[in-house]
């Protein structure tokens, strides 16, 4: 890259970050479409909120210097997978697992990695489901495949997590052994509150289901 003068290396970094925000565009049109079209078929949506991020070049930076990875865009690009961010957060356990399906049979997106973090937590309690997919993004002179990390959880595992990043940071890495020990003891009540959910969604799809043929065989009006 030494032959390149400064702004011809802007502008191929302008381009190299635009790709990763049009993959967020992408995966988030697609969210977004399985929510509204869920909710339309099934009259429930599975999803609270999404969110996504574009990590900024201090971010993809620091990353690459503590993973050794050479700083090139190829090299960043072959080891930086999580540029482009979305967290999907759900409103039981069981829709974690049917997004992740939904999203993973769409024939345009790759899954690259699964990282199944709540059938095997972190030592910490973080539970979560990583999926690193690529995507393609049409441009005006090629198509590129660009990757996107989606994380997909529950309410309780993103409060869970949105919290110990806050205390992780406010000690910068170092917490306390006691609080580690807190932090695991809430990871656990934020599990068994999940499991409360889901028996009672189980439950009330259940009751749902069994009413259904009542109300389809009362005469109209
Ligand atoms: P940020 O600020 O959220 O982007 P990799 O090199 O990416 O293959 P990595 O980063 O260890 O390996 O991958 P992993 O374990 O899948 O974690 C990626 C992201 O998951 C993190 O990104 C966090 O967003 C989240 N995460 C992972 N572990 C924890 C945890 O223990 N607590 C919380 N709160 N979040 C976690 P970044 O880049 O670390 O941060």
């Amino acid at each position: 890259d030494s032959g390149k003068s400064f702004s011809q290396l802007r502008e191929e970094f302008t381009r190299f970050v635009m790709g990763y925000k049009f993959g967020i565009d992408e995966i988030m049109t697609k969210i977004n479409i399985l929510r509204e079209e869920f909710n339309h078929v099934h009259e429930y949506n599975p999803i609270e909120y999404v969110g996504s991020r574009l990590k900024s070049p201090e971010s993809i930076l620091a990353k690459a210097l503590r993973k050794g990875c050479p700083i090139t865009m190829d090299d960043i690009r072959d080891q930086i997978l999580d540029i482009a961010g979305i967290r999907v957060t759900c409103s039981f356990l069981s829709d974690t697992y049917k997004i992740r399906d939904m999203i993973a049979a769409q024939h345009d997106i790759t899954v690259l990695l699964e990282r199944d973090y709540i059938a095997n937590p972190k030592p910490n309690g973080y539970k979560s489901l990583h999926l690193i997919v690529s995507v393609p993004v049409y441009m005006s002179d090629r198509v590129v495949q660009v990757t996107v990390e989606i994380q997909i959880r529950t309410i309780a595992m993103d409060f869970w997590a949105s919290l110990e990043h806050k205390i992780f940071y406010k000690y910068r890495g170092s917490v306390p052994a006691a609080m580690v020990e807190e932090l695991a003891q809430a990871a656990a009540a934020a599990n068994a509150l999940d499991k409360q959910m889901e028996k009672l969604h189980v439950g009330i799809t259940q009751i749902k289901r069994a009413g259904a043929p009542e109300q389809r065989a009362l005469p109209a009006g």
